[in-house]
């Protein structure tokens, strides 16, 4: 797994106990989505036909009613399961064996589902790196985790094999807490990623898995979403980003903490810090 993951700047993995954890969201999912649509949700035995039924019903649900499928999206990231598929060990530990660090971070706010509809386009991305979602460094993962079948027909992700060995030049400022995430640097990193991919014309690795497949992307690899050619089926995938927390900035950062405006007294307080810190440097 480590070595596919050098080579290729990706690798997979499953495991029973993530399929465990999947199942456990895919019900929740299921369970509120049929709740709002005053729906019953089918007797389904196997994680599989679990996915492939979430697929399906997404997508005649968007038909039914658009708004009420937006309340399931956003009701996803508030799901108790969503949160321990992202935290779940196992991940956590594999993703901590492929950045060889034992000290690894998530963010809620870096963690997310996409529902990709039939017919719609409009939040498919172009080739990138994950310049917009890593600010402080790209020695990072993204783990892609679908929950219904993803191909070329439903839609799915495409990957640039091999594309991890280089990081572009990003004009983007890496280090001004202002700009950290933002539109303006995923656009620049779309931009980046179309002028790199031109110049070798590489075909891509279109990629094909069931539920309970995890891909592991590095966050330099060259990728962007495949549009789904068939009208009858959702995509829904899971993306958490996994930060090195033993990466420079991060080291630097936790030195040079700086106080937000959230407290009490931000300046004052600041202050008194970095006297006391830089005494104890001393
Ligand atoms: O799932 C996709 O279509 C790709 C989304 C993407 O670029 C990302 O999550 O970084
Ligand atoms: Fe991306």
């Amino acid at each position: 797994m480590l070595l596919d993951f050098e080579k290729k700047g990706w690798c997979h993995f499953n495991n029973a106990k993530m399929d465990t954890a999947i199942e456990l969201l895919i019900d929740e999912i299921l369970e509120f989505s049929h709740y709002i649509f005053k729906r019953s949700v089918p007797e389904l035995k196997s994680l599989r036909e679990k996915s492939s039924y979430l697929s399906e019903i997404v997508a005649e649900f968007s038909i039914k009613d658009r708004t009420k499928v937006s309340y399931v999206y956003d009701a996803i990231k508030n799901l108790p399961s969503f949160h321990s598929l992202y935290a779940h060990p196992t991940l956590l530990n594999t993703c901590r064996t492929i950045l060889n660090s034992r000290k690894i971070l998530t963010l809620k706010d870096s963690v997310g589902i996409r529902i990709d509809l039939p017919r719609e386009t409009q939040q498919l991305t172009n080739i990138h790196q994950e310049f917009h979602s890593f600010p402080y460094g790209l020695e990072g993962l993204v783990v892609w985790l679908p929950l219904t079948p993803v191909n070329e027909q439903n839609g799915t992700i495409k990957l640039f094999e091999g594309s991890n060995k280089e990081l572009f030049e990003f004009s983007g400022d890496r280090l001004g807490i202002n700009s950290l995430i933002g539109q303006n640097r995923f656009q620049e990193a779309q931009k980046l990623g179309k002028l790199h991919i031109g110049d070798e014309g590489q075909s891509p690795k279109i990629i094909t898995a069931e539920v309970g497949e995890i891909l592991i992307i590095s966050a330099t690899t060259l990728h962007a979403s495949h549009p789904s050619e068939k009208q009858r089926f959702a995509r829904l995938t899971c993306q958490f980003r996994v930060f090195n927390y033993s990466e420079e900035f991060f080291l630097w950062k936790s030195e040079n903490y700086s106080f937000n405006e959230g407290l009490k007294q931000p300046i004052a307080g600041q202050e008194l810090y970095n006297e006391f810190r830089d005494k104890r440097r001393l």
